[in-house]
């Protein structure tokens, strides 16, 4: 572990194993996506961020350009910035600027060489801002450090990443965070909107194989951890809009039947089955209000830009 990321929650490494395996069991076979993310796989997603057909990063920057001083403003000076699933923190840099003087900012992120390569970028661009990363699981029950119990908190959860998130999750998900970050807080949330499956498709689908090379790296991520066998050739990438849902979901598909083994243990497929390893839920405005609503944010503002790509919600809790 790097001395970046100290702070760490216990458990992940065992967590990994425990959950491939009882994921492979089920049926349908699934792996929740919150492993996608090794250094390996953090770094295929931010090569994801660059592709021109993965328009949810430069939608939500571009927002984030246009309305970074209308959020500061909201906020007020001196808060702790708490981001959720921060990887490259990239976007950040933004707010941070925007927000000016800031008591702190908490990177948390599952990813220890995102969160670490972040935290020195961070410090060597902002060498006057206080960095107190958090290595650890956004979903498990986390404390925050010291330094960022007092002042009022500015939660961030930019990415969608809460589309991620199931609808039950993610309700609770944003329960969680109105008692984390206390009675004088804030929320803003990225939120993916729903639209034309000519936009979302090839978003999942990318030319250049990158979302495909994300999505296999779970299975060499099992071969590298867990002394698996898959045979990454005989396995493919597969991204489908579910309607009914209202989701991407990403999947793993078999291409012929076969036996791959993993701590020991075979696991056996069909040709054609698939392993579940994504949901992306995208939002209308309304439904995310509503949402986040039932979990005690009153949403106060919320911004979109003229292609209706994206919007990032401003959440503030809501009165009794
Ligand atoms: N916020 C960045 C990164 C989004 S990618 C952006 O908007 O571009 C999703 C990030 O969330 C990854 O860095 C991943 O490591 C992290 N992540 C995913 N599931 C997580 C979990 N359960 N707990 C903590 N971090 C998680
Ligand atoms: C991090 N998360 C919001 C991304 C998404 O769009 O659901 C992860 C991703 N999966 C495939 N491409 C990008």
């Amino acid at each position: 572990m790097t001395q970046a990321t100290q702070r760490t929650i216990d458990g992940i490494g065992g967590d990994f194993a425990d959950a491939v395996l009882a994921g492979l069991r089920s049926k349908p076979k699934s792996i929740p996506s919150r492993f996608f993310y090794d250094a390996k796989g953090s770094e295929l997603f931010e090569r994801i961020t660059e592709l021109e057909e993965y328009y949810p990063t430069n939608a939500e920057i571009a927002l984030l350009d246009a309305h970074a001083e209308d959020m500061a403003a909201l906020a007020g000076p001196n808060v702790c910035l708490v981001e959720f699933g921060s990887g490259s923190s990239r976007k950040t840099d933004r707010l941070i600027e925007a927000l000016a003087p800031l008591h702190a900012y908490v990177p948390i992120d599952i990813s220890d060489a995102a969160l670490a390569g972040a935290v020195a970028r961070l410090r060597a661009r902002f060498p006057d801002l206080r960095v107190v990363p958090v290595h650890g699981d956004f979903n498990a029950a986390l404390a925050l450090p010291k330094t960022a119990r007092t002042p009022k908190k500015l939660g961030f959860f930019p990415g969608s990443t809460i589309g991620n998130l199931n609808r039950w999750e993610a309700r609770r998900f944003l329960e969680d965070c109105r008692s984390l970050l206390g009675p004088n807080c804030a929320f803003v949330v990225g939120v993916d909107l729903k639209k034309d499956t000519g936009i979302l498709l090839p978003a999942y689908n990318d030319r250049d194989g990158v979302t495909a090379a994300f999505n296999l790296n779970l299975l060499d991520r099992v071969n590298r951890e867990l002394g698996g066998t898959f045979d990454l050739n005989a396995f493919a990438h597969q991204a489908i809009y579910n309607a009914d849902e209202g989701r991407i979901e990403m999947h793993i598909r078999s291409l012929a039947d076969q036996t791959a083994e993993l701590m020991g243990e075979p696991v056996s497929f069909a040709e054609g089955e698939t392993i579940h390893t994504e949901n992306s839920h995208k939002y209308g405005i309304e439904e995310f209000q509503a949402m986040a609503g039932a979990a005690g944010w009153e949403p106060l503002k919320v911004w979109t830009g003229a292609d209706n790509l994206f919007s990032v919600h401003y959440l503030v809790p809501a009165t009794a």
